[in-house]
């Protein structure tokens, strides 16, 4: 038997995996789980960088991006899911149904037709009136990094949320959802639902997920990485603190670049790091649930 973990990105996550975490630490595996917190964020409409309510490309039009894992040989991803509320659902079918790992587009939607998922349309009207703001004030199209201040609240943009699981069997799971960034060029995808990317799970290494900048965490191959130093005797801290130092060595770093990982081992030792200051990651291990600033703060 294990000890139960949910720790997940930002610290509008919180009340989710709180209300999720009583099933992991019962009887529940890890991958509906963590499949679950993804869902529920994609039904929150205030969270505008999450399924429904996420903001749209800079044409207006919304596209989300999601992935699971539990394995190296067992994920799923969809990308510029375009009529589907939940691409975390889609991407679990498209790991389960199908000998392949990732659907893109028009035919990853036309897939989830053919799998009963119903199709709606995916643009809030929020979110829609938020681009009509934009558009009208001519603001940059990179939006600044978000700001959370612990409230569940985040000041800014909210971002992606990615969740990791591990049940009392001692399985581990992730998921990632996003729609993306704010105002983006159309076709755009970032690091979530590339395996690697934002989301790594590997049962004998450990598991990560990342947050933020897409572009920059692809660039590094940001959550394999972190999986990787901890399979080589790295803490999370410590990997994270290796991956942060080498993405920062690698880009040019602009003011409004923000990257955040969080990370644990197959046995539940996590830790959670950031670029600059401002974000927060939510935990449930039986003994607290709780919002914890970053172990590591780079910039
Ligand atoms: C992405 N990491 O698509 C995600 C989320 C994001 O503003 O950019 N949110 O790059």
């Amino acid at each position: 038997m294990s000890t139960p973990l949910l720790i997940s990105t930002w610290s509008f996550s919180l009340p989710i995996i709180e209300a999720e975490f009583p099933r992991l630490a019962d009887t529940g595996n890890a991958l509906d789980v963590v499949e679950a917190c993804a869902i529920s964020a994609e039904s929150n409409e205030s969270i505008d960088s999450v399924g429904y309510g996420g903001l749209p490309d800079r044409n207006g039009r919304c596209t989300f991006d999601a992935a699971v894992m539990k394995s190296p040989s067992e994920s799923g991803a969809v990308c510029g899911i375009e009529r589907h509320r939940h691409p975390v659902s889609v991407a679990r079918l498209v790991m389960e149904q199908t000998e392949h790992s990732m659907l893109v587009g028009s035919l990853a939607d036309d897939f989830a037709d053919k799998q009963g998922i119903t199709s709606e349309n995916i643009l809030a009207e929020s979110a829609k009136a938020k681009w009509e703001a934009w558009k009208k004030t001519n603001m940059p199209p990179v939006p600044p990094p978000p700001l959370d201040i612990g409230t569940g609240e985040l000041f800014g943009s909210h971002d992606t949320i990615g969740t990791i699981g591990i049940d009392a069997g001692g399985t581990m799971a992730g998921s990632c959802s996003t729609s993306g960034m704010a105002w983006k060029v159309p076709g755009r995808v970032g690091d979530s639902p590339i395996i690697g990317h934002g989301l790594y799970v590997d049962p004998q290494r450990g598991a990560a997920t990342g947050t933020g900048h897409g572009e920059l965490i692809s660039g590094i191959c940001g959550s394999f990485l972190i999986v990787e130093l901890m399979g080589r005797g790295a803490s999370p801290e410590d990997a994270i603190h290796d991956t942060l130092a080498r993405l920062a060595q690698c880009w040019p770093l602009k003011k409004e670049h923000q990257v955040a990982f969080i990370a644990t081992t197959p046995k539940g030792k996590y830790a959670a790091g950031a670029l600059r200051p401002g974000f927060k990651s939510a935990v449930c291990d039986g003994s607290q649930q709780a919002i914890l600033d970053p172990e590591i703060v780079l910039h």
